[in-house]
């Protein structure tokens, strides 16, 4: 274990240009530091956090964890790494992720690269010297010729604009802006808004703690138990004795949660009812992401999602005691179109005696008054709410900067009507800026540890060729950026993706363009990297 050091919070005092800026200090942002180092570019990382981690510092509520295997969910990129760290569960939790993150900083000297407690507020391009002019926040100036912008996909929180907010006298805690300290609800009456991921996670964590837990429900949930275990020593000496082989399997999968489950290569129409549901049974026992891949055409098939959806719903009912609260409680909208979960003992805790499920989906929040949360017709007395309501997603921290490329082009007017870029990683108009897991990108429809990998080294080589070959200006083309755009729209309209109201389209932000901002498909998207780069860099103008 490595001690943990106090965060630099301060610029070096030569501030000159640097070959490049990184912003943000999670995952993505400590190994683009790690790589532009090794290739010989001055670097500094702007982080508006205290600490390192991104995610996995903001996200410190009670039931934090990763649902993709801890073997997976770590880096590649050092093999002396990823053979001496010992994870010791199936999934990690929020504290071991933030403790392997430190372990990392600790060992490649990310620290020293890092300025906390800053953020990046405004971004200039100048076309005269190529060069990026930032303003921050405390009030400085930085100026770099690479912007790389690693400000995370599920980084900028959504508090809803609920009337009289404000005037609750309690605390009002969001899961992405937990306190460092832990929180104590004893004696509390506690009130949950939202029951994606995180509010399953925070709910079963809560109920036990607290004097009356009540979750306000918009949209039922679909979740398979996750099974989660401490680690068989011998199963982890068998990935290590193969580490290359088990990565290369991950890159193999289209989606982070399957990585390395043989998933099946049937319709779930091609059975009978009765195979059907002894597969769905298996997956179920064996628990995790496994579940959604049982079939082939889960995610293409109405019909075969139904029979999905069904055995889930199946088992809300066997597992909550009252079937009025079972019925709330069973999701009706296609199954995986908004991130599906999983849950340690979420369903169980609605049998509780100290938990409500409150549907507001007819009958919506009103307003929240100074000791209670109101619908039309009925008020619940609270002395805590804790929003569970998710974030601007993909493009939400990237357009909280004001980013202004050629010709005064401000990047808030060309995304207004949707995320438009090319590979997710570049964007006409802006030279010199990438976007580390962009929209448009595999980025949240995968293992975010791989697709983060992808892109970093992907940059660096760029930049790297960029040096070599002499030139200083990059960009992507309007022809190659608007024939991505459709790539994605129409990979995205041959899946079920689109058919609800999910943060994929930024359905849940009021006001948001409705576009399906990531690529569904890991391996074809880095095939198509590949010839990119073999030819000279396609699709992009380079100067
Ligand atoms: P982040 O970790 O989001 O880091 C971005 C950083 O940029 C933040 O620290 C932020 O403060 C900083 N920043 C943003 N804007 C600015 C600015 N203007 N100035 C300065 N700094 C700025 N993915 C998976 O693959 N598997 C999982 O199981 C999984 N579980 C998750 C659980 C939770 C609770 C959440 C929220 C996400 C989860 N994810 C998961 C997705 C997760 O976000 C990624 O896996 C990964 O951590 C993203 O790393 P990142 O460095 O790209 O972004
Ligand atoms: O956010 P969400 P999240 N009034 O957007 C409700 C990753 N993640 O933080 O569905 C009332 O999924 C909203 O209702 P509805 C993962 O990628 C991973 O939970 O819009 N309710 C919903 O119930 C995940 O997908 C892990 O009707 C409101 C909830 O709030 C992503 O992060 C763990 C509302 C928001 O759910 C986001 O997950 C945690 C309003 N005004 C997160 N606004 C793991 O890997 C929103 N809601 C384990």
């Amino acid at each position: 274990m490595v001690p943990m050091k106090q965060p630099v919070n301060s610029l070096p005092a030569d501030n000159s240009v640097w070959d490049a800026v990184v912003v943000g200090a999670g995952i993505s942002g400590l190994y683009m530091l790690h790589r532009l180092r090794q290739i010989g570019f001055s670097c500094q990382v702007i982080e508006a956090g205290a600490d390192l981690g991104g995610t996995w510092y903001w996200n410190r509520y009670p039931g934090a964890r990763c649902d993709t295997y801890s073997l997976e969910y770590s880096y590649s990129f050092c093999p002396q790494l990823e053979q001496e760290w010992q994870w010791s569960e199936r999934y990690p939790s929020q504290g071991e992720i933030w403790r392997y993150l430190n372990h990392v900083a600790h060992r490649f000297d990310l620290r020293s690269g890092i300025c906390f407690n800053t953020r990046v507020v405004s971004a200039d391009f100048q076309p005269a010297n190529n060069q990026w002019q930032l303003q921050l926040d405390p009030a400085q100036q930085l100026s770099c010729r690479f912007l790389l912008m690693a400000t995370g996909c599920l980084s900028s929180p959504n508090m809803p604009d609920i009337d009289g907010l404000q005037t609750f006298k309690g605390p009002i805690y969001h899961t992405a802006r937990w306190p460092q300290s832990p929180v104590d609800f004893s004696a509390q009456r506690v009130g949950v808004i939202g029951n994606g991921s995180s509010g399953l996670q925070i709910i079963p964590e809560l109920a036990p703690q607290v004097k009356q837990l009540v979750v306000f429900q918009r949209t039922a949930q679909y979740a398979v138990p996750s099974r989660n275990r401490p680690l068989d020593r011998q199963e982890v000496t068998k990935i290590k004795a193969d580490y290359p082989g088990f990565r290369a399997r991950n890159r193999q999968q289209s989606s982070a949660q399957l990585s390395n489950v043989e998933t099946c290569q049937q319709s779930a129409l091609s059975v009978s009812p009765a195979e059907r549901q002894q597969l769905y049974q298996a997956s179920w026992q064996q628990g995790g992401f496994v579940f959604y891949a049982t079939f082939n055409d889960l995610m293409r098939n109405q019909q075969s999602n139904q029979t999905a959806a069904e055995f889930i719903r199946t088992k809300i009912g066997q597992i909550v005691n009252d079937p009025q609260r079972a019925k709330l409680l069973s999701p009706q909208h296609v199954m995986g179109c908004k991130r599906p979960a999983l849950e340690n003992g979420y369903f169980e805790t609605f049998n509780r005696p100290n938990v409500d499920l409150v549907d507001i989906s007819a009958n919506p929040i009103r307003s929240i008054s100074p000791r209670a949360i109101h619908l039309q017709d009925q008020e619940y007395p609270l002395e805590a709410i804790v929003m569970a309501t998710g974030f601007d997603a993909m493009t939400g921290a990237l357009m909280k900067i004001d980013i202004c490329g050629l010709n005064g082009l401000r990047l808030k007017e060309k995304w207004s009507s949707g995320p438009h870029n090319y590979l997710g990683l570049s964007i006409n108009g802006f030279p010199n800026l990438f976007t580390i897991t962009g929209p448009g990108s595999p980025s949240v429809l995968t293992n975010m540890m791989v697709a983060i990998e992808q892109h970093v080294e992907w940059i660096s080589d760029c930049l790297q060729y960029m040096a070599q070959q002499g030139y200083d200006r990059i960009q992507a083309s309007a022809e190659a950026e608007a024939e991505w755009v459709q790539h994605v729209n129409r990979v995205a309209d041959e899946t079920l993706y689109t058919n609800c109201n999910s943060w994929y389209l930024g359905a849940n932000i009021p006001g948001k363009p409705r576009v399906f901002m990531p690529l569904v498909g890991f391996p074809p998207y880095a095939e198509k990297c590949r010839p990119v780069v073999a030819q000279g860099y396609q699709g992009f103008i380079l100067s």
